[in-house]
């Protein structure tokens, strides 16, 4: 039955490699759910699962400094709402299509489920390349952006927040239009600054939680992050903080990227180079590559389009951090991982690891966290920020950090858990994909056919 639906997918949209891919890894997941709950199977949730509620696509026209129009395509995912409002970033990068929207909004049902708060699943964005554009275009496309997504959205609707290409900088130019054309001072979009209403800690929580995650793995294995040798990739949002979290528990992080290359320090980046990446990353806006100029003791690879694998992932160290992009992990990067002594990966990228990657770290039976488990930090911590926008009270740092921190826990022990419950102990991905999967697809049953 399960390949039945997939084929079906794929004959109604064989042009969505990413989606494909997404989805298989959950079917895959849920043939021992099936045999145990017939009833998912009469009322045809998997079918109903895979189909988005609604997809919205729109032109972005846009005008440069030079006075020059611009169009880009605008899109956002209403994926499923049986257990809340919709709920999800907007990335905002050349490579976004309906495929990687349609994955990602899908990811995000099965992980906005296992934060234990009440959200849906949602994803957007454009193809807009946000690189090399001035403070005043990226404003421009921002609002011309809202101008049509905001009659879609709302703060008991659809929730936005940040993804690729979409920091602070760009959520407060969305939520300042959007607020202008309603008229109204509500909590959509979640990732606002801190005196329009974000919560403290939501920048660093996809990064802290994903860190969380792992040091829960290790735990399992009576170990701890104290002297742990970890490769991080991306400088981004998520990255930036997942170093930050390491060097804070006592771990060396070696690596950092960006899509030109990555640097390798083996002396560490200690908590002063990181503030240095931080400025490069979010005020100055360079490459990484700057990285090995200033610090000597580094070294910078450019990434070289005509390898098959990732030599980022071919450096020896005990855990990996993988906090780019999709598929950024491939069968020779695993390969190479395992070979170079590392057992824990802890996904803060959505989907960064190939079908091929994800069987050989199960097979050789590491502590293996899927990014719906591990990344799931930074849209808990965007339920936090709804929560204090809907009581109108802000929580202190520790408060949404405890907070972050005890979700983190808690979805390790459920994805441990259910993994065991279902026969696959040691599992994360499965026990990920059936708890995640079981409570939506309970609401949806409950709800009827709609
Ligand atoms: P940012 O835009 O802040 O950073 C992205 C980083 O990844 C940059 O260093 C970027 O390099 C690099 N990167 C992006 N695309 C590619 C690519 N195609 N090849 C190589 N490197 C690439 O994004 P975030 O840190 O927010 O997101 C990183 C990952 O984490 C994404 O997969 C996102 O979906 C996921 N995630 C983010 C959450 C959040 O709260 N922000 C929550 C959960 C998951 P460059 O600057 O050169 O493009
Ligand atoms: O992939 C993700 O979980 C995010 N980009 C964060 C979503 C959110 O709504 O905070």
């Amino acid at each position: 039955m399960i390949e039945k639906i997939y084929e079906e997918m794929i004959a109604r949209d064989p042009n969505q490699p990413e989606f494909h891919q997404a989805v298989r890894e959950v079917l895959d997941s849920l043939e021992p759910v099936l045999e145990r709950h017939p009833e998912y199977v009469d009322a045809n949730i998997l079918s109903r699962i895979i189909e988005a509620e609604r997809i919205i696509q729109f032109r972005v026209p846009w005008t440069d400094d030079d006075g020059k129009v611009h169009v880009n395509r605008g899109f956002r995912i209403q994926m499923n709402s049986a257990i809340g409002p919709y709920k999800g970033g907007l990335r905002f990068h050349p490579s976004v299509n309906l495929s990687i929207l349609k994955f990602l909004a899908f990811e995000q049902v099965f992980k906005n489920s296992l934060t234990t708060l009440p959200m849906g699943g949602g994803k957007g964005g454009s193809d807009f390349d946000p690189k090399g554009k001035s403070d005043s275009e990226i404003m421009r496309f921002c609002q011309s952006f809202i101008l049509e997504l905001n009659r879609h959205i709302g703060a008991n609707t659809d929730v936005p927040a940040g993804d690729i290409g979409v920091g602070g900088r760009e959520i407060g130019y969305m939520y300042g239009m959007y607020r202008k054309i309603t008229n109204e001072f509500t909590g959509v979009f979640t990732g606002k600054g801190i005196s329009y209403g974000g919560s403290l800690i939501r920048p660093e929580a996809t990064g802290y939680g994903q860190v969380y995650f792992a040091r829960e793995m290790l735990k399992t294995r009576g170990e701890t992050f104290e002297g742990k040798v970890c490769l991080i990739s991306g400088s981004g949002n998520v990255a930036q903080y997942a170093a930050e979290k390491v060097i804070q528990l006592g771990g060396k992080v070696i690596t950092m990227s960006d899509s030109g290359g990555f640097i390798h320090d083996p002396s560490g980046i200690n908590r002063e180079k990181l503030d240095w990446i931080m400025d490069l990353k979010n005020v100055r806006r360079g490459r990484i590559s700057e990285y090995a100029n200033k610090f000597e003791e580094a070294t910078y690879t450019a990434v070289n389009h005509s390898l098959d694998y990732n030599p980022l992932w071919d450096v020896k160290a005990d855990v990996a951090l993988p906090a780019a992009t999709q598929n950024e992990i491939n069968e020779i990067d695993a390969k190479n991982l395992l070979s170079n002594g590392v057992y824990v990966i802890s996904e803060g990228s959505n989907m960064p690891s190939t079908p091929e990657a994800i069987e050989h770290f199960i097979d050789a039976g590491i502590l293996y966290a899927p990014g719906k488990a591990s990344n799931a930090g930074g849209v808990a911590t965007s339920g936090l920020e709804m929560s204090q926008n809907s009581t109108r009270m802000n929580w202190t740092r520790e408060e949404v950090d405890s907070k972050l921190d005890s979700i983190m826990v808690n979805i390790h022990e459920t994805c441990a858990k259910t993994a065991e419950e279902y026969g696959h102990p040691g599992n994360y991905m499965m026990g990920a994909n059936i708890a995640g999967f079981l409570k939506v697809a309970d609401a949806m049953l409950n709800q009827g056919v709609i």
